[in-house]
């Protein structure tokens, strides 16, 4: 594939709601542009984006894809974006990397949530926005319909510069409002250029006329004229919607079926026209070594930044990193400098990827999108810089993964490839977190949801041969004692040869939650021998940490050793542990135990609608709430305090609650007493357990 300038360069990603149909229209484009010969379908599982096993088992995308595509002698970089909430990591990678954001939209299902919730992300970092309203062949598709629905959403700056020609089986092709022509389309994917229906004149003038408009409203030199003549020539109209499209103004509405394929080629055009170049955006900005800010120009012969928006490991490929040049460029067999990582990479061949397949390319400049394989240390998310000049910007931000599940490797022995393949898979994907709890001795692996885990799970059987168990993270329990006492432990077994003798007595007090657990030692007049006091709180730690009553570890209590009794041939180390187990049991058994949950901080954030719902939920919970507040966007945020084990399944609860257009944030709090009647059914489940394993 050519280098291509940056002015001829689109980045644009294909964002919104599964199903739309943003994997069916980067094949049309594809296909379109002759790019591939024949065209693939989500169903047979033969696309170029959808090529994982994982996707095409699921029919959905599950992955981030990229599609170099050349017309006109512009390079458009299509990155296909799954729809599915679990896979916003990617997309909010993929944001980075793009100029210019496409919405998808069914005409049949209209906005969806992933549509609101994406809108929302790239509104944030005011990137620009335009839709392709698709599947208007589809029974029951309506583009007025949508098109209102779009209105509702996102506000009167979406407007269309295209209309179709009859609807559902009706479809026949499109008119394009800017130049007042129409396209029929029967077999070929170019649309034929032919009469414009006078019979749907009516509906559309009034459309180029609120088109030339807002147009006209956006730059005051195409105001003048318009006033004066009432008509703009297409260069005009399209220098005014690019102006308004790359300020984030104007957010311009295309149609099309991309299952026909029907509309990708004026789709193109329409891209290398309008789209903004990378040289249209802002400057990146970076922070030096020494903090200071700057920005870098998008050009080639400035120094390298290079953002890292996604990698891909593969246990015979190795990993792939696909990154996006800001500034200069990335050649072959060359050397970068990761400055998040602060060590030097080694760069091979530079290529770009279409769908799995790779193809060299000479270098990747400013503006464009690359891969390079086998970097030794670059995970997503990181800057390539220069050595002699190094920066970073800023980190992909990114969502926290809280759904979280215990993975333990099906055979016994796999425990290493395990490890190996969850390190893998946390360097590709930043929303996938493992942690090794040293309470519950689980490895648990927090997800954005249940299709999320489902996919590693998958990924790691697949990749890299280990078969895993998912089971709900546990909840780490601990015990306390209820009141303050004294007990004696006594180990002694003189019957003949060497006995055993040892006898403790200790005091037993709670603590205040969160104190840990105490030793003291009160023996007075050598009544136990100094050497054996440490053998008696290695017997009391031993106790308490396997749990003196219930199976979970007892804390916040001082264990006071004040009196006992030795012999001077038959006490031991052993024996003097013994008698500090019994001593602890014996206190347990008299003062009595209660058994302490975790509780959790939460914030959640929910469309003000949904506020009466999420509190009566949290209620149901048993959580406490402890305020709520507007923060503007018609948005409520609402902070509680809840025990975690009702909070297990969160992640998947909220989303079914708000339809997806929930978010919540959540961390350890504190431990407190869990009510008598659900301690015992805790207790009785944990007792169960561990009598099967
Ligand atoms: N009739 C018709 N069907 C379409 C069209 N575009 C897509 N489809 C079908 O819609 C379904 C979903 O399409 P995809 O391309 O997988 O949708 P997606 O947006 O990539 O979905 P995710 O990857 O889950 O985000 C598939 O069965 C497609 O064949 C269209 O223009 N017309
Ligand atoms: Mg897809």
């Amino acid at each position: 594939m050519n280098v291509y300038e940056p002015r001829n360069i689109r980045n644009v990603v294909l964002v919104g709601h599964s199903g739309g149909g943003k994997t069916t229209l980067t094949e049309a484009l594809l296909f379109t542009a002759g790019a591939i010969t024949r065209m693939g379908k989500v169903e047979d599982g033969n696309t170029v984006s959808d090529h994982d096993a994982e996707e095409i088992r699921r029919g959905i995308s599950v992955s981030l894809s990229l599609a170099p595509i050349e017309w006109n002698g512009i390079k458009v970089n299509v990155l296909d974006a799954p729809g599915y909430a679990d896979f916003i990591g990617d997309v909010t990678g993929a944001l980075r990397a793009a100029d210019a954001c496409l919405f998808v939209v069914s005409a049949v299902d209209g906005v969806e949530v992933q549509h609101e919730v994406v809108w929302e992300l790239a509104a944030e970092r005011g990137l620009p926005r335009a839709i392709f309203v698709n599947k208007i062949d589809r029974e029951r598709a309506s583009f007025e319909r949508t098109l209102d629905e779009l209105v509702t959403a996102f506000g009167t700056q979406v407007a269309p510069i295209q209309l179709p020609i009859g609807e559902e089986h009706d479809f026949a092709g499109i008119m394009d409002l800017v130049d007042r022509r129409a396209y029929r389309y029967t077999s070929s994917p170019t649309g034929e250029e032919g009469e414009w229906p006078e019979d749907l004149a009516a509906k559309a003038d009034p459309y180029r006329e609120r088109l030339a408009e807002s147009v006209a409203l956006a730059d005051d030199s195409l105001l003048e004229k318009y006033l004066e003549e009432g008509e703009l020539s297409h260069e005009e109209i399209v220098r005014g919607i690019k102006a308004g499209l790359t300020e984030a103004k104007f957010a311009p509405v295309l149609v099309g079926a991309a299952g026909k394929p029907a509309g990708a080629d004026l789709l193109l055009s329409f891209i290398a026209e309008a789209f903004p170049s990378p040289l249209d955006r802002p400057p990146v900005k970076v922070v030096a070594k020494d903090g200071a800010e700057q920005e870098r120009p998008s050009d080639p012969n400035a120094p390298l930044t290079a953002l890292v928006f996604k990698t891909v490991s593969d246990p015979y490929v190795g990993r792939i990193t696909l990154f996006r040049v800001y500034s200069g460029k990335v050649r072959p067999d060359s050397t970068v400098f990761n400055a998040t990582k602060n060590t030097e990479e080694r760069v091979g061949q530079v290529f770009t990827l279409r769908g799995k397949d790779h193809e060299t390319v000479a270098e990747v400049p400013a503006g464009d999108i690359g891969a390079v394989a086998k970097l030794a240390h670059t995970t997503t998310g990181d800057t390539l810089s220069l050595k002699t000049d190094p920066v970073t910007l800023p980190p992909i931000d990114l969502p926290e993964p809280l759904l979280a599940m215990a993975i333990s490797p099906k055979t016994k022995g796999d425990e290493d490839k395990l490890s190996t393949a969850l390190a893998r898979i946390q360097e590709d994907d930043p929303t996938v977190r493992v942690e090794r709890s040293g309470e519950t001795h689980e490895t648990v692996m927090y997800g954005m949801g249940e299709a999320h885990v489902g996919a590693m799970v998958e990924r790691m059987k697949r990749k890299f041969g280990v078969d895993v168990t998912v089971k709900p993270a546990k909840v780490p329990y601990k015990e306390t004692m209820k009141g303050k006492t004294q007990a004696m432990g006594r180990h002694v077994k003189q019957t003949g040869g060497h006995g055993q003798y040892a006898i403790a007595h200790i005091e037993v007090e709670p603590l205040p939650r969160g104190s840990g657990f105490e030793f003291v030692d009160k023996i007075v007049g050598g009544v136990i021998p100094n050497q054996f006091i440490p053998s008696v709180e290695k017997g009391v730690v031993k106790s308490k940490t396997e749990g003196v009553v219930t199976p979970y570890p007892m804390v916040d209590v001082r264990v006071t050793l004040y009196d006992g009794k030795f012999h001077p041939v038959d006490s031991s180390d052993i024996a003097f542990q013994l008698a500090g187990a019994l001593a602890l049991r014996e206190a347990a058994a008299k003062a009595g135990v209660s058994l302490l949950e975790p509780i959790v901080h939460v914030e959640i954030v929910v469309p003000e609608s949904y506020t009466g719902e999420i509190i009566g939920d949290l209620n149901s919970k048993r959580g406490r709430i402890l305020g709520t507040e507007s923060i503007g966007g018609g948005k409520q945020r609402i902070k509680a305090v809840v025990p975690q084990a009702e909070m297990i399944r969160y992640a998947i609860d909220l989303r079914s609650m708000t339809g997806g257009r929930g978010l919540f944030t959540m961390a350890f709090d504190h431990y407190e007493e869990v009510p008598q009647h659900l301690a015992d059914k805790v207790i009785e489940a944990a007792r169960k357990e561990r009598e099967e394993t």
